[in-house]
């Protein structure tokens, strides 16, 4: 239920149940599981492309395998087996996870998506918090990342409402990065993807962490821990050809080290 495909650097999974607007299936859930382990354990791989195949990126839960009237269903041990894991891995993978959202993002759809360290989306895109339409509220961190990104005013009416959001407004709001005409998407991410990977991947790892953590910090602790990883990063070979680079006057070859 998911491909792979590894480029130069960088590695691209594609959600890949189209005629369920690639929807999540415990299928789904293993495979990108497994891609995601393999991604962040290979060395060659310094980015990480997220994107869905056909008209959609991702609508979801499966709704089609969880009808309440079979029974009772325990969601919140599917979200502890994989929607939490799956939020925490894209957020301590140490390399950029790059989203291109080539189509409707609905659901735990639209809160992986915005799990993402850099989201594009295609001009054609919508985010829908679709919870509040079957009667539960966001998951997947949607109530956590939206709040953060747009402000408690928007993420409250978007959240209530279900009313999709454009990937212009998205992208207006802060939600996300870059609006892309639909052709010029994968284009985009791909030239993205492989420029990141390109980059000084501890650092831009570490930075992934610190950005993350200032929310929990204050301005004194955040300091002290920039002050510490500075420290850390400054002994890798990526500062010192990023140095050597400057004063030589060309562009810098990182290793990711
Ligand atoms: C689908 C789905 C879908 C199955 C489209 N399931 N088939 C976590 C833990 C545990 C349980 C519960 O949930 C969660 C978190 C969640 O994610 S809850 C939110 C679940 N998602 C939704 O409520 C979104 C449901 N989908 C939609 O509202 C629409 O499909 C959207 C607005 C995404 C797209 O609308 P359209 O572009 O009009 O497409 P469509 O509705 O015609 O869908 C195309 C096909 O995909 C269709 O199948 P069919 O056989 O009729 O062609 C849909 O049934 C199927 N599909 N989403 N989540």
């Amino acid at each position: 239920s998911v491909r792979v495909d590894k480029q130069d650097g960088y590695v691209v999974i594609t959600l890949d149940r189209p005629d369920k607007l690639n929807a999540f299936n415990e299928a789904q859930h293993v495979s990108l599981k497994a891609a995601l382990v393999e991604a962040e354990e290979d060395p060659a791989c310094r980015a990480i492309l997220l994107t869905g195949a056909g008209r959609g990126f991702c609508a979801g839960q499966d709704l089609s395998e969880r009808d309440p009237s079979q029974g009772e269903i325990d969601l919140g041990l599917t979200i502890d087996t994989w929607y939490n894991p799956l939020v925490r891995r894209i957020r301590s993978i140490g390399k950029p996870v790059i989203c291109a959202v080539n189509g409707v993002a609905a659901g735990a759809g639209a809160n992986v998506a915005l799990a993402c360290d850099i989201v594009l989306a295609a001009r054609s895109a919508k985010f829908i918090q679709a919870f509040s339409r079957i009667g539960l509220v966001p998951d997947s961190g949607g109530t956590w990342t939206v709040p953060n990104l747009i402000g408690e005013a928007r993420a409250k009416a978007i959240m209530f409402t279900g009313e999709p959001v454009t990937a212009e407004q998205a992208a207006e709001w802060g939600m996300i990065w870059q609006v892309v005409d639909d052709d010029d998407l994968m284009a985009q991410a791909a030239g993205l993807a492989a420029s990141v990977a390109k980059g000084p991947t501890r650092s831009l790892g570490l930075m992934k962490g610190l950005i993350q953590q200032a929310g929990d910090n204050t301005l004194d602790e955040q300091l002290d821990l920039e002050r510490d990883t500075q420290r850390e990063v400054g002994k890798g070979t990526d500062y010192a050809e990023g140095v050597r680079a400057f004063i030589e006057k060309r562009p810098a070859k990182f290793t990711g080290r």
